[in-house]
């Protein structure tokens, strides 16, 4: 059977490149993320290669992502793969000057919205007796950085529910890991500084950061593993980066 898998944050960046990744290998995909109009030229593009459908929910709205699961015609309904990657940081403040709404949505997408996505998807996967969930955590949720905090405590909290996962699943044969990168160019600094274009693209310069495609790599290599080998826990960060706060710049 084909396996389907199920990519939130498709729109962009990691998830975006993960998409492609995976419809050249003929898998059948589910994208998700906020911007339909992303999502429809997305679909139409890579159903030259594979079956594609797309659900459009803000992973925040609990009632949104259960409805739209539930929507999923029954040839997409037996999701094998999950691939949790929706998330962004809000802001990089000290943590007196940070912005409560900032936090609100790191907390509500990177952390709650990762879970309301998991739990359906879960069921389906212990009733097939199969399933390989991989949760994108960050180098950020193994060490803080100044100014890091509330993204790196939900990135550490997604670290800590990749392991709950891992035990609570075990027994019905579920594989769960995590991949945690380091600096990745993507659309990622641009949501941090709230658009701001020249702040954000200083984050990558003077330093080769890892592209999205080498995330969809890994991703790839990670899925395609026989069923006995689950790659637990990976972090993957640019040569040039020695951790959060070391990186070497010309
Ligand atoms: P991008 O900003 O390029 O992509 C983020 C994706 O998440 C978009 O597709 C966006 O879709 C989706 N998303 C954001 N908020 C929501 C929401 N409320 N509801 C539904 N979807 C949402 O960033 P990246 O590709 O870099 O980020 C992907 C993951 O990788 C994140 O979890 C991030 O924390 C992690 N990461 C990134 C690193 C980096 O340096 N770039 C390093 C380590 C980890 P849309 O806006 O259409 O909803
Ligand atoms: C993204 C990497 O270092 O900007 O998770 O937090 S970092």
């Amino acid at each position: 059977m084909t396996p389907i898998a199920f990519i939130t944050g498709a729109t962009s960046g990691i998830g975006l490149a993960t998409a492609h990744r995976f419809s050249k290998e003929k898998f059948k995909l589910i994208l998700c993320g906020r911007r339909e109009d992303r999502l429809k030229a997305l679909q139409e593009e890579l159903s030259a290669h594979t079956e594609v459908t797309t659900l459009s929910f803000d992973v925040r709205d609990q009632p949104a992502v259960q409805q739209a699961i539930e929507s999923l015609p029954p040839d997409f309904q037996d999701i094998s793969i999950l691939i949790n990657n929706a998330g962004n940081a809000h802001g990089l403040d000290f943590i007196q000057d940070g912005d409560t709404a900032d936090w609100d949505a790191m907390i509500d997408i990177n952390v709650k919205g990762l879970l309301y996505v998991s739990k359906p998807i879960i069921q389906t996967m212990i009733k097939n007796k199969n399933g390989h969930i991989i949760n994108i955590g960050s180098t950020a949720g193994k060490e803080v950085y100044p100014k890091g905090n509330i993204y790196c405590a939900s990135k550490h909290a997604v670290d800590a529910i990749n392991q709950g996962m891992r035990m609570d699943l075990c027994e019905h044969g579920i594989r769960v890991g995590a991949i945690n990168p380091g600096l990745v160019e993507t659309e990622f600094s641009k949501v941090r500084f709230k658009g701001d274009d020249e702040r954000a693209d200083q984050v990558y310069k003077r330093f080769k950061a890892l592209q999205p495609e080498d995330i969809a790599d890994i991703i790839w290599f990670t899925v395609t593993r026989p069923y006995h080998v689950n790659i637990a826990d990976l972090v993957v960060m640019p040569t040039a980066q020695a951790s959060s706060t070391m990186i070497k710049k010309s």
